[in-house]
């Protein structure tokens, strides 16, 4: 039998090292152009305003998603393996996992998050209300490597889950903040991952299509400002890690449609000519100069799933809005025994 925990388990692999993170933002200040990584979006302050985004009427991949979870489901679970594991990346608040656990019937639940402080609460409040289903939380940043480590591995092991089939969940469209070659990698691990687990696994995830500019430039510039808020904290982040001294109110928030590369990019504009100095360096960012902050893929269905086949997933399904404007495909991850691609 199983074992069962009243309490979640927690593992946190590593946490960033502070001077590899002022490298990598050195390195990307002094570019050109100048870029940051939108991992830098999210401090405590910048999970909120994203939460707040999440909820704009102009901001409609969340709410779309949503709807297409609940009308498809069912369908979703005859296409994914029963009793598997599910393995829920990024999970935040674990809710959107949490709203599937009837269909899916998971017989346990891994949630990953960059950090397991952010996955305290949550997953401890979830757990009271499925306490026989067995509980991790990691911390990983699954952004520059996506691997169960060993203290996971054994966890799985403990519950008598390590043959177990698995579902890998990656909602939200967060697939879109990695460039196609990124998304691939990302996939190839993915695809490792369901292939450590027992016949059947799969993956679960959530995309933004394609659709007119003029739905989608107003999603990343909102009316009330929110997203320019989201955009322009990135400058406190970055001077807390930094010890720059990026004045926001200084910086203009931009987001545009780049159709030739299919993504919405977002930059900040220096509104004025202004110099930005740290520990070790400085950049004079001239009128008008920007710094890119984000983009955010939009795929066509057929492009995604040919990635989908280039990571090694087969048996690719699509279930969509009535617009077109979302989508969330599940695939599996092919037979037992046959070798899961090379990275
Ligand atoms: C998290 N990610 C999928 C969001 C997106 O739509 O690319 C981040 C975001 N950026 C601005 N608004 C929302």
């Amino acid at each position: 039998m199983p074992q069962t925990d009243p309490k979640p388990h927690f593992v946190q692999t590593h946490l960033s090292d502070p001077s590899a993170v002022r490298a990598e933002l050195q390195g990307g200040l002094l570019a050109t152009p100048a870029h940051i990584a939108p991992k830098f979006l999210y401090d405590a302050l910048g999970s909120r305003l994203f939460d707040a985004i999440t909820e704009l009427p102009e901001y409609y991949p969340t709410r779309t998603e949503a709807n297409i979870f609940a009308q498809h489901g069912a369908a979703m679970a005859r296409h994914l393996p029963a009793s598997a594991v599910l393995m829920d990346l990024g999970a935040g608040s674990c809710a959107k996992a949490a709203r599937l656990f009837p269909v899916l019937q998971p017989a346990g639940y891994v949630a990953v998050d960059i950090s397991v402080d952010y996955l305290r609460d949550a997953l401890g409040a979830l757990q009271q209300r499925h306490p026989k289903l067995p509980m991790l939380g990691l911390g990983m940043d699954f952004s520059s490597r996506l691997a169960l480590g060993p203290a996971a591995a054994d966890w799985l092991h403990s519950r008598d889950l390590q043959g177990a089939p698995r579902t890998v969940f990656y909602p939200g469209s967060s697939i879109g903040n990695f460039d196609p070659a990124q998304a691939l990698t990302l996939l190839r691990q993915a695809h490792a991952l369901c292939r450590e687990g027992g016949p059947g696994s799969g993956l679960l995830i959530g995309v933004d299509l394609v659709k007119p500019t003029a739905v989608l430039e107003p999603a990343y510039d909102d009316a009330l400002g929110v997203t320019a808020a989201f955009n322009r904290n990135l400058l406190l982040n970055v001077n807390r890690w930094l010890g720059s001294d990026f004045a926001p109110a200084q910086w203009q928030h931009k987001a545009f449609f780049n159709e030739l590369e299919s993504r919405i990019e977002m930059h900040l504009l220096a509104l004025h000519t202004q110099t930005v100095r740290w520990p070790g360096g400085e950049r004079v960012f001239a009128a008008g100069e920007g710094l890119h902050t984000e983009s955010s893929y939009k795929w066509k269905p057929a492009a995604f799933e040919a990635l989908l086949n280039e990571a090694g997933f087969g048996s690719v399904r699509l279930w969509s809005d009535e617009r077109q404007w979302f989508g969330v495909f599940a695939a599996t991850a092919g037979d037992a025994g046959v070798p899961s691609q090379p990275r």
